[in-house]
């Protein structure tokens, strides 16, 4: 008798610990939380092309295994279509959650439809997405571009209050169609409009990457030879302009200054070095707070829309004595 109550109540467990493990598309809140370690988040990336993006990545991937969550992860090489495979595969594989740094704005309502019907839901890391409906995503985590913007075109505006001359401005975009490359673009413009002496003579992408950077200010330096200035959308650009500065016999960060976005260490050692001027902070650090907002989900509560990461920025004083603590 006793054997057989034992082996009822075996059972009943068995059934319990089978609600908790869901099978309900990934929302869990109907059943109940599931187990950390059941859950699985697929992460679409959108490549390696910066310093920025590889320290995103280490943090997210060093998060989750810290948190005990399975984390499926894909580097879509900067591809769109890549990227919306992957979202697909995890669709298809039933992932609890999917997080994706959209690397460009538009183009991701249908497949977006796809997660939602699939009860899967999405959280943006890092950019945007720049659909009318909202209801394809549960949050956005990340920074305020056109407020970095901003920071960068205040620093301008502030080095050269003084000048009666024109400053010749040349910009590093960031991927075409992204949401950093548009927003820091436009936060840098608002400000710099303030004064008439400032201004973009040339704008080009560089694709937020090294070699991309290095190759339009090459071509840059050779049509216009009176650059004053250059804002780089990111740091691995502005090294990369860096690169094509010095080759061209100038000095960077003193015949022409370098304005860039990030502060990775490589960008803060180039600061520090007095090869770049000035440096608007992008924190990569997303990962704690992207295991949060799973967790929370998880357990059925309820997530901000709209989380934005805190940033500063830095001079060349600043950038010394942060640099033996920077993390990357
Ligand atoms: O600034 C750049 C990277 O989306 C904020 O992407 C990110 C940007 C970052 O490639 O370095």
């Amino acid at each position: 008798m006793k054997k057989l109550i034992g082996i009822a109540a075996a059972a009943s467990l068995a059934l319990v610990l089978a609600g908790c493990a869901g099978g309900d598309g990934g929302t869990g809140a109907a059943e109940g939380p599931k187990a950390l370690d059941e859950l699985v988040v697929g992460f679409a990336q959108v490549g390696a092309e910066s310093g920025w993006r590889t320290a995103n990545t280490k943090d997210i991937q060093a998060s989750f295994e810290e948190a005990g969550i399975e984390l499926k992860f894909s580097d879509a090489q900067q591809k769109q279509e890549n990227q919306i495979k992957a979202i697909r595969s995890y669709i298809q594989q039933g992932v609890d959650y999917i997080a994706f740094s959209p690397v460009v704005e538009t183009g991701w309502d249908a497949v977006l439809n796809e997660a939602k019907a699939a009860g899967i839901p999405v959280v943006l890391t890092d950019r945007a997405v720049d659909s009318k409906d909202e209801s394809l995503y549960v949050s956005f985590l990340g920074s305020d571009f056109i407020e970095e913007g901003k920071k960068a075109g205040q620093w301008v505006l502030d080095e050269y209050a003084d000048v009666t001359e024109p400053v010749n401005i040349v910009q590093l975009e960031g991927t075409t169609g992204a949401a950093p490359a548009i927003d820091r673009a436009e936060g840098f413009a608002d400000v710099i409009a303030e004064n008439p002496n400032l201004e973009v003579i040339e704008s080009q992408t560089g694709d937020f990457t090294r070699a991309g950077g290095k190759q339009v200010m090459e071509a840059m330096l050779k049509s216009n030879p009176d650059i004053d200035l250059v804002y780089a959308h990111n740091d691995d650009m502005g090294l990369g302009a860096i690169e094509a500065i010095e080759a061209a016999g100038l000095v960077p960060g003193q015949d022409i200054k370098i304005v860039t976005v990030d502060a990775v260490k490589d960008g803060m050692q180039a600061l520090a070095d007095g090869k770049i001027n000035f440096i608007v902070e992008c924190s990569p650090l997303l990962g704690a707070q992207l295991v949060d907002i799973i967790k929370t989900l998880n357990d059925g509560g309820t997530v901000e829309p709209r989380i934005i990461t805190e940033e500063t920025t830095f001079t060349q004083e600043q950038a010394i004595e942060a640099l033996p603590d920077r993390q990357y």
